[in-house]
């Protein structure tokens, strides 16, 4: 590319990288109603009853269960929705990321 330097344009192209994915996680507690993980699932997680009652169950029988897979900033602002709704409605409810 006019360097004098042989394959040296390919090594330095940016490379078109796959936005990295994050899982959502839901945690089990011992004082959240099911009937809240169930609307919190349905209302951010857009599940239908039937899916966010597998998911709720779940959870509650694993301790831990996947509400979906999103890039990073869709992954993240899910946390804080769920998160901000779980403390107005004072249910300790926990979401968190991981790299998927
Ligand atoms: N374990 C809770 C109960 O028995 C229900 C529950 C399920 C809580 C899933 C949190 O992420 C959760 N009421």
């Amino acid at each position: 590319d006019g360097d004098g330097q042989i394959g040296l344009a390919t090594k330095t192209r940016a490379k078109p990288k796959k936005p990295s994915q994050y899982r959502v996680l839901l945690l089990n507690d011992d004082y959240t109603p099911m009937e809240f993980v169930v609307m919190v699932l349905k209302r951010f997680f857009r599940m239908d009853l039937e899916e966010a009652t597998r998911v709720m169950l779940h959870v509650h029988q694993r301790g831990v269960g996947v509400c979906g897979v999103y890039p990073y900033e869709v992954a993240e602002t899910k946390v804080n929705q769920v998160m901000d709704f779980a403390r107005e409605n004072q249910h300790p409810l926990q979401c968190t990321l991981e790299k998927a």
